[in-house]
Order: structure tokens, then sequence, then C-alpha cells
């Protein structure tokens, strides 16, 4: 972290003087460079791809059709873009997880740096890729990996800027290039150049690039998941609208998630064994416990959102209730009631939220005001005294039926852009957390920026949300997109529901594209699962006289029970064939989480 402050400091003064640069730390030698012969752009006019790992996603991609690759040469035509995002030279990627540039030189030839040249321009959304991964092959087959560089400008430059990326000293013969970049809301790139001579001066190449093996689902009931293997998330806040209650939860509003009733509400069996609890993001005084909308939430709303939670008739002494009375009607006593408590996101535009650690002076925990370390610190003196506070009240009402076995990372994606040691605040709030001996949980949206660093970032389990339900253009091949790319990188699935899958049959049968892919990828009993639903839509189901409605509850329940029977065949047939054809890829994936589970 110091280095890195160090290359951000340096760069930074480069930036504001305008301009293009080298990144630092990864220039070349100027003594090598001298002994050398001249280098030149070896990728110049050569043909390449440069490709998401996933079928293109029917909602982003022809958003980023606006800044199209024309006649796919852009990258290698020698042309660079202006600091305007408009300008054509531009090439512009949204989204759907990263893409992979691959080219090929016509011949082996002795490779020196590789350079990728970015904008960022944070209020148009336009943001430096973290890091940038290179590999090299001789043949196309036998690959060497020579790492990832990081971007050397800090996340939070607003811009607009450019910068180069740059493998540098590679000195290696090879015919072809792959680069990894991740694509975190836009990416804009305008030149790929590969620095080197025409010639077999450069060292052999050495292989060393294992394809990398699926990491599989959190597992369902594993003691990194906190024992849970269906949550369900349970939002608690202020309403402005009638019932002004409505956002809280009774003994009788947990009873059908708790339990699973009959349409007569008459229990049958248990139903999620986890609870998830967050706070509704806005407060009626204007603040907003997200991490930019509204005003900056301070310590009394953290402790606004521990008092609801710790009420006697609502939330958490609501929820012990509910467990008690299913126990005792219910005959499997093994059933464990597991809590999972959310920590809300300590703001960077907060200057004043109030004495934590009691020495009389309120923690400023403003990036801009105080600076990255001291706001880092400060705002890790926030997340420890809430996570102790949540102890110091749970241990106070002793509940009979619950169990905390986890916290959870509210923000939804890791807010470089805010602060460039947003992660470090992530990461040390885990270590507390898991000090005090509960388990750190994350549910990132659609391939929101960290997605696939998140155990780098300190999660014990990570679930990434699909958005299929919210995004109107989406095909159910997104549900099928996430679920790879969470197998791939270790984590779940989140599955999204809200009221209008009540009334609206299209959106219904959006959540069963859900449970479809679910059963599909088999997360549906393999992995930890969560569900997100509008405030209290499965409890809306649950009671519901119309069969329609009412089935979504019933699926759900199968879905949970690990026997819930696919629907739309054909849809799931088109997706096996596509997806699922390669056996053996499933058989190491069966082989993998065997390992996993002992
Ligand atoms: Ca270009
Ligand atoms: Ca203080």
């Amino acid at each position: 972290m110091t280095k890195r402050s160090h290359v951000t400091a340096f760069v930074l003064a480069l930036a504001l003087a305008g301009g293009t640069f080298s990144a630092a730390g990864t220039a070349a030698q100027p003594t090598a460079q001298a002994a050398q012969p001249p280098l030149e752009n070896l990728a110049l006019h050569k043909p390449y791809t440069f490709e998401t790992p996933y079928p293109r996603d029917s909602h982003f991609g022809p958003m980023e059709d606006a800044h199209a690759d024309e006649g796919g040469r852009q990258l290698t035509d020698g042309v660079f873009g202006g600091l305007a995002f408009s300008d054509k030279a531009y090439v512009g990627k949204l989204w759907q997880g990263y893409r992979t540039f691959k080219l090929d030189l016509g011949k082996p030839m002795t490779i020196q740096d590789i350079k990728v040249s970015v904008l960022q321009d944070v209020a148009n959304g336009i943001y430096f890729p973290e890091e940038i991964a290179y590999s090299i092959s001789e043949n196309g087959k036998a690959w060497r990996y020579l790492g990832e560089v990081k971007s050397a400008l800090p996340t939070t430059e607003k811009g607009p800027v450019k910068q180069t990326i740059a493998k540098t000293g590679v000195n290696t013969v090879a015919r072809y290039v792959a680069i990894d970049i991740p694509v975190e809301t836009w990416l804009f790139i305008d030149e790929i150049e590969v620095m080197g001579t025409r010639d077999r001066s450069g060292g052999k190449l050495k292989p060393n690039k294992a394809p990398k093996p699926p990491q599989g689902y959190p597992r369902a009931g594993s003691r990194q998941a906190g024992g849970i293997r269906n949550e369900v998330l349970i939002y608690t806040g202020e309403w402005q609208y009638q019932p002004s209650d409505w956002i809280s939860f009774t003994k009788e509003d947990f009873k059908p998630y708790v339990s699973y009733v009959n349409r007569d509400m008459k229990r049958k069996d248990f139903m999620f064994d986890g609870f998830l609890f967050l706070p509704y993001a806005p407060l009626m005084d204007g603040a907003n416990y997200g991490p930019t909308a509204g005003k900056p939430t301070n310590k009394a709303h953290f402790e606004q959102f521990l008092d609801r939670l710790f009420r006697d008739g609502y939330e958490l002494g609501a929820l012990n209730e509910a467990v008690k009375e299913a126990k005792a009607e219910l005959r499997n006593k093994r059933y464990e009631a597991k809590v999972v408590i959310a920590i809300p996101y300590p703001r960077t535009d907060q200057s004043d939220f109030g004495d934590v650690d009691g020495d009389g002076i309120s923690e400023n925990l403003n990036v801009k005001e105080v600076g990255e370390a001291e706001a880092l610190k400060n705002r890790l003196k926030v997340t420890k005294w809430y996570v102790d506070e949540v102890y110091k009240r749970w241990r106070a009402k002793r509940y009979s039926d619950l169990e905390l076995v986890a916290f959870y990372w509210y923000n939804e994606y890791i807010a470089h852009q805010l602060s460039a040691l947003d992660h470090q605040l992530v990461k040390q709030t885990g270590d507390y957390v898991r000090s005090r001996g509960a388990r750190f949980q994350w549910i990132p949206y659609y391939f929101a920026r960290g997605w696939n660093d998140w155990k780098d970032y300190g999660f014990d389990t990570a679930l990434m949300q699909p958005n299929y339900f919210f995004h109107a253009n989406a095909g159910p091949d997104r549900v099928s997109t996430i679920a790879q790319a969470a197998y791939a990188n270790g984590m779940g699935v989140e599955i999204e529901l809200s009221d209008e899958a009540l009334t609206n049959e299209s959106m219904r049968s959006r959540y069963y594209a859900y449970l479809d892919a679910g059963k599909e990828h088999r997360f549906m009993n393999r992995s930890l699962n969560a569900f997100y639903q509008q405030v209290k839509t499965l409890w809306k189901a649950a009671r519901s006289d119309k069969p329609a409605e009412r089935e979504i509850y019933d699926r759900t329940y199968q879905f949970i029970k690990g026997r819930y029977n696919i629907t739309n065949a054909q849809e799931l047939d088109a997706w096996q064939d596509e997806v699922w054809q390669d056996e053996v890829w499933q058989d190491e994936a069966w082989q993998l989480e065997g390992q996993e589970a002992e």
C-alpha cells in the first residue's frame, strides 16, 4: 500500500501537468534501451480480436455499440484519441466482466513492451482498468503469463486523463499476445502497441500458464458460509407512506420465511436457514446508507439501524419468537436460524461522523479533507465500533433461538472512485469481524467493481447479483453468464425478485429463470444461496389466494429443498447445448467440490 501511494503521488503530479505518459515504475530503463536496436510497434495494422469471455449481453451489448470499434482495426491503427471521450479514436466497452485482446504478429519476433492506452473520465462513468494481465505465446497453445500491471494513476482522479498501462522489459520471442482487461462500467481504449524488434534476439519463451481451474461455488452449509444454505434478505427502515412500519418484520411476517406454510398458513416444514438484515437505504432526514446518494450518514444513523434491529416486537426479537414457535410445532429440532448483519458504508464525504472511540473528537471520514490514510484509519474506527456495538447488543438480548454467524458489507462495489484505499477498509474490517468469531459476506451487483478480487479483499463468501430481473433488455442467458462467472471465481449467485413478479407474468418468468438456472448450473443444491425480494414479496406470495402468485412461494420452497423442477424446458435445452456440453469439465467440477468438502 505504501508503495502504491508513492507511485500515485508521483504520477498524479504528472497528470496535473497534463498529457499522456507512461505508467511510473514500469517504464523501460534508459540504459538498457540505449544498448538495443530501436524498437518499433510490431502490432501496427495487425488484426486482433477483443471479446468478452461470455456471450454478448443483450442489455449492455447494444449500448456499447455507441462507441464501437469501426472496422475492427482501431486498436492497432496507430491513431490516438485526445481527452474527449467523444473522440472517434476511442473504442468503448461496457460491463460484461472483462475483455480479452488477442493479437497475432504473423511470425515470432522479439517483444519488449506491451502498452495499453486508456482514458479515465469519472463524470462520464469511464474508468481506468484496475489492472491489466499480459500473456504471450510462440505457438498460440503454450502461454507465458507475464503478470498483472496495476493502473498507476489514482482511481479517484476525476480526469479526463490518459495513461499507458505497460508491461515492459519482456525481451522474449513470441508470436501471439493476449491481454485481459477488466471492464467496470466503461472502458475507453484507443491503442494497443507491442514494441520490439523483428528478430529473434530475445530470450526463448518458457510457458508457465496453466489453465485456471474453476473455484466452485461457496459450499452450502460450509463454515465459510457461516453454516447457511439459503438466506433471505430482510430490509428494515423508514417508510414515508402507510403503513409506516411496512419495512419491518413482525413474528407473523417471519412465519412464511422461517417455515414453509400451506395455503392456510399452517407450518409444514422449515424454509430459509439464513436471515440477512440490511437497512433500507434512504432515511427521512435525507441521509442515505449507501455510498453517494443523499446526505452522508453519521453515528446516530448507524445506531438508528441497530435500534430497529434489536427491538423486541420486530426484526431480531420477532425472528427469535418466530423460530421458537416453529421449532415447537415442527419436529426437526436440528434447525438453526443463522443471522447476518449488514455494516452500513462509512461514507468518504462525512466530515463529522461522531466520536466512536471515546476521545471526545468526532471522526472525520472525508477523504478530500484528511487524505486517504487518515480517512482509512477513521473509517476503520467506525466499522470496528459498529461490530463491537452489534455484539454488545446481541449479548444483552440473549436470543434463545438465533445464532449470529456473519457480517455483510453493505456497499455493492468496491468504491475505488471514492477512496483508493476502499479495499483496505474492507479487508481490515473483515479481519476484525473474523477476530470476533464471525464470517464476512458480500453481494456485489452485476460485475461490480472488485467482484473478482473478493477473496483478496478479505471476504469469506461473495455472491454476484445477475440483475436480470431489473435490466429490461437482458435475456435469460444473463443468469447463465453470471452463474459461469461466479463458478469460475468461487462465488455464488443471488436470486432476485420484486413484487412485480406477483402481478406481471413476464416478470414471473424472469424469476423462474433464476430458479431454472440454479438447477441447471447446480447452484441450487451446492451453493450458499441468497434471495433478494422487494421487502416482503415472498410473504405476499405465501398468503395470496391467486394460484399464480402462490406458486412463486411454492417453487421457492422446492428450490430451497433442492427439488425444484425446470418448467420451460425448451429454453433450458438451448442453454444446456451451449454451456454444459463439456462433460469432462463437469466431472472436474464435481471432483473439485469433493475436495472443498474435506
Ligand atoms: Ca487507435
Ligand atoms: Ca474520536
